[in-house]
């Protein structure tokens, strides 16, 4: 029997804060399950988070506990490649050809750069510019076919192939072309005050977000608080009542249930029954991942153990494809 070889998966996730409902529903929760399937490298992409101002000492922390929630919500580190970004120098190498090979108009376009300069006007450095160069830079390296994200992170990736596709026909074959995997539930999960603005760690509002690590009571707080309508019919409207369709989103991932079926659920209950339920499947579905996050944590040696596996396996794929790149573009080699 002829063996086909497994496509190859690669995602990142940046250690800006505690990681969001948004970041598990829309990216980390499908990590775990695509394991089965595919090769998967999971990266704490630590570089790209100093496109915005970090406290040192925050980061260091933010980034062990990134890799710890990593595998409490179920990345299992013998069957896939767990690593931060800044231990695989490589990256940061195959980034610079990168950079030149991405084009001023194209970064310019980017929606995240505008908003994060529009968020950080004190600080529009060249890296949060050339972002997306590193970006594809961490998923060519791998030669990766997929790459699970949530919504926002369509635009690069598309930048990703563009560069990719450049860089093949300039200097030979040379990467595969990525595509994304967005799955359509969940994709894009919106702050529970600002429901036409997805949900984001660096929220200056703790109310926008709920934390994988919320307690139970915090967790029902910040639901009972989410921002709807005035209607008082659950209801899923996206343009009308994106508060509501947001939490009916939410419940629909925890539940299994479609829209209709939750709208026929809470028929005649008011918005506080509803926001109660979503609540309760949150505070279940997250109790088991809190329990685990908090037993790893403790345990720094066995994590930065698995860091160190994880960043010597890495190294030695991307270190190859650095090699093969550098003769390509003309860098001499004695
Ligand atoms: P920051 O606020 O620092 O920009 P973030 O919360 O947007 O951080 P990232 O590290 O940029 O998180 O994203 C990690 C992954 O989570 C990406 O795949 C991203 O698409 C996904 N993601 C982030 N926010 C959401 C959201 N609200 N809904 C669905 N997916 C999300
Ligand atoms: N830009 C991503 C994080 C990230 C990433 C990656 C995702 C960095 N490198 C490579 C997928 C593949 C974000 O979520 N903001």
């Amino acid at each position: 029997m002829s063996e086909t070889k497994r496509q190859r998966i690669l995602s990142g996730i940046q250690p800006t804060g505690t990681f969001t409902l948004g970041n598990y529903i829309g990216a980390v929760r499908n990590w775990a399950a695509l394991q089965d399937q595919f090769d998967c490298l999971y990266m704490v992409a630590d570089l790209h988070a100093l496109t915005v101002r970090q406290v040192p000492a925050e980061l260091r922390a933010h980034t062990r506990e990134a890799a710890s929630m990593l595998l409490a919500a179920g990345i299992d580190p013998s069957r896939s490649i767990l690593f931060v970004q800044s231990h695989v120098p490589a990256h940061t190498q195959l980034n610079w050809i990168l950079c030149c090979n991405s084009q001023f108009g194209e970064l310019s376009r980017m929606t995240q750069f505008k908003d994060k300069s529009a968020k950080h006007p004190d600080n529009v450095n060249g890296g949060l510019f050339t972002y997306p160069a590193l970006m594809a830079a961490d998923i060519l390296i791998y030669n990766a076919d997929l790459v699970p994200v949530g919504q926002d992170q369509s635009q690069h990736l598309e930048l990703a192939r563009n560069i990719a596709q450049r860089f093949n026909s300039a200097y030979s074959e040379t990467f595969v072309l990525p595509n994304g995997y967005i799955t359509k539930e969940g994709a894009k999960i919106m702050s529970l005050q600002d429901p036409l603005h997805k949900m984001s760690k660096s929220d200056t509002n703790v109310n926008a977000y709920i934390l994988m690590t919320d307690t139970p009571d915090v967790i029902l707080r910040k639901f009972k608080r989410a921002v709807t309508d005035s209607e008082g019919i659950v209801r899923a409207d996206p343009a009308e009542k994106p508060g509501v369709t947001n939490l009916m989103s939410i419940y629909s991932v925890f539940t299994g249930k479609d829209f209709e079926e939750i709208q026929r659920e809470f028929e005649g209950r008011g918005y506080g029954e509803f926001k109660e339920a979503v609540a309760e499947t949150v505070i279940s579905a997250l109790a088991p991942i809190q329990g685990e996050y908090n037993r790893i944590l403790a345990d720094k040696a066995y994590v930065d153990g698995i860091l160190a596996q994880g960043a010597a396996a890495a190294s030695r794929l991307a270190d190859r494809m650095v090699a093969k790149v550098y003769k390509k573009v003309g860098l001499l080699q004695i």
